[in-house]
């Protein structure tokens, strides 16, 4: 048994996320978090809100509301909406939470013991009509380096790049429009990045089985330009973590809080610990999974992200790490993801376009959508959502293959056998056959799922679903009743078993339509098949069974219609 640590890029508390954002993170993490569970692994999957920054001050003003009530709200609906979505996480925790306030400023105080941070008086931008700095979200412009012409401060959403406000071209206020923007002089904390970039360096390149998304994006910003630039830690903004070292004040820096992106990869670990807290463990719970001077030598880190979050995580976050010259976990596999388009061009949270996490789990179960962004993953390129093809994969996979695969074996055996599984006849040759190509592609779907390649497992998975039906559709046990009932009753007792295989197997991807197909199995044994041949055999001859409900149910040509129009543009 090993111990696989978890995370997914933490949501920004500003608003519900769309279906781009949930399958490039959380859905991903979540499948893998239960595959390894399903395995028999300790795992330790964590999440949380990012709450700090500011886009939670600008949508807090936008909403009318204190930041910090406007936080604690949206965690909720945040954490209801995981719920809906079965994301398993073992704590959903809040970055503005005091594990993560301590663990913040101990960091920043050790990377300053160890001569990593500089006190830097530099020209910010300040905008006098707003009377005050505008960093990060608070100013868009042009990018200097692709063009694009809404550039934030921080980060250019079309390139990646991480920018300074300074550097955009034709800036404005996004609180007010207004270009009346000066330069005036402030004093921020520098992480001297530009230090450890030989360390980075030899991390990266000893991480060779990373996907090339994210050595690519890596290496990118390694050797931008002139190098790895040092990086400002510290904002002119209210809300967020004061400035100390350790728990000590950091003189000059008073009324000034840490950069959003310097706190927010610090919550996986201090989300750990709200999770040791809520359950009333103790230190030694959550610094087993990270320090590796407390246990963590044997934890496997494992984390998930869109592109545009890979920058921070292997080079500004492990620079932390490496910094503090403390003995803490280091990711050990970064899995990063492509975009997902939306019908013809981007989801757009600004303009309501593309479905939101809230509105799709009110027109179909969370199993539909799972299933379809996680089989139709962004891995090798970006991805694209459409109704039609969605349409397509949930009547096909789910209600076609799977769902009348379950439905067809049970109500065929419910009313010509009885609801016990059937005792007569052996399984023959057509049985061993389907038994062994079961095998092997079990073998395959657990090596897929392991390098977590999400499309791939997906379609592995759902091969197995259709190995079971043409094989029902050949063995006929319909027809075969009549001819040799006992031949028939094997034929039906091999497929309630491969109902209950398939609970096991699907679980990660559909965890509702799993439970489903297992308690109408009769069964809680959700071993995993280490053996096709014990597995299609686990249900007993006289073990009881019900007739589930309808598993998936088609979508048709006019919902198909309505949503289209209904999620096109400016979100109600
Ligand atoms: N909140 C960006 C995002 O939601 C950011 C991720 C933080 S991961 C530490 O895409
Ligand atoms: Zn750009």
């Amino acid at each position: 048994m090993a111990r696989i640590l978890i995370t997914s890029a933490i949501p920004y508390i500003n608003g519900i996320k769309h279906l781009g954002n949930l399958v490039g993170s959380q859905l991903p993490a979540d499948l893998f978090a239960r595959y390894m569970r399903a395995r028999g692994h300790e795992v330790m999957f964590i999440c949380a809100t990012d709450e700090h920054g500011t886009p939670a001050e600008l949508a807090a003003a936008k909403a009318g509301k204190p930041v910090a009530d406007y936080c604690a709200e949206m965690h909720d609906v945040q954490a209801e909406i995981a719920r809906g979505f079965r994301l398993s996480f073992d704590h959903f925790g809040r970055s503005s939470s005091q594990r993560n306030h301590h663990l913040t400023q101990h960091f920043a105080g050790r990377l300053a013991d160890q001569g990593l941070i500089r006190e830097v008086t530099e020209k910010m931008i300040f905008s006098i009509d707003d009377n005050r700095f505008l960093p990060d979200r608070y100013i868009e412009g042009t990018c200097p380096n692709c063009g694009y012409d809404s550039a934030r401060g921080d980060q250019c959403d079309n390139c990646t790049k991480q920018l300074d406000p300074t550097d955009l071209i034709n800036p404005h206020s996004t609180i007010s429009g207004s270009t009346n923007l000066e330069q005036r002089e402030t004093k921020h904390l520098y992480l001297m990045q530009r230090a450890l970039r030989d360390k980075l360096e030899a991390w990266i390149d000893s991480k060779t089985d990373w996907p090339v998304l994210t050595t690519s994006i890596a290496k990118k910003w390694l050797n931008d330009g002139d190098g790895l630039q040092d990086r400002g830690i510290t904002r002119d903004l209210h809300w967020g973590i004061p400035v100390k070292k350790g728990d000590q004040p950091w003189p000059g820096m008073e009324g000034k809080v840490f950069y959003v992106w310097f706190d927010a990869p610090i919550e996986y670990i201090a989300g750990t610990a709200e999770w040791a807290d809520a359950n009333g463990l103790d230190d030694a719970a959550w610094e087993r999974w990270w320090r590796t001077d407390k246990g963590a030598d044997d934890v496997t880190y494992y984390q998930f992200m869109g592109k545009d979050n890979v920058p921070f995580h292997t080079l500004s976050f492990p620079a932390t790490i490496l910094g503090s010259g403390e003995p803490w976990k280091l990711v050990d596999y970064l899995k990063s993801f492509n975009y997902l388009n939306y019908d013809g061009g981007q989801f757009s949270t600004s303009r309501g376009r593309g479905v939101f996490m809230d509105q799709a789990l009110s027109i179909l179960p969370s199993d539909y959508w799972r299933w379809w962004l996680l089989s139709h993953a962004p891995e090798s390129s970006d991805a694209e959502f459409t109704w039609e093809n969605f349409q397509q994969s949930v009547n096909k996979d789910l209600a076609d293959v799977l769902g009348n695969f379950v439905s067809r074996v049970t109500k065929f055996a419910k009313s010509k056998l009885g609801e016990t599984v059937p005792a007569g006849g052996e399984f023959g040759p057509q049985e061993t056959a389907l038994i062994a190509d079961l095998g092997a592609r079990i073998r395959d779907y657990e090596a897929l799922m392991q390098a977590m390649e999400v499309r791939k497992a997906a379609a592995e998975l759902r091969a197995i679903w259709v190995a079971g039906n043409e094989y029902l559709q050949a063995a006929a046990p319909w027809a075969t009743i009549k001819t040799d009932p006992a031949q028939a009753e094997a034929q039906i007792r091999l497929g309630l078993n491969l109902i209950r295989l398939y609970a096991i197997l699907s679980q990660p991807f559909i965890p509702d339509a799993a439970a489903t197909m297992m308690t109408a199995m009769g069964s809680d044994d959700w071993s995993w098949p280490e053996h096709a041949s014990d597995a299609l055999r686990a249900l007993p001859p006289g073990h009881g069974f019900a007739v589930p409900d309808n598993l998936f149910r088609k979508i048709t040509d006019e919902e198909r219609t309505e949503w289209q129009a209904r999620f096109a543009g400016v979100r109600a």
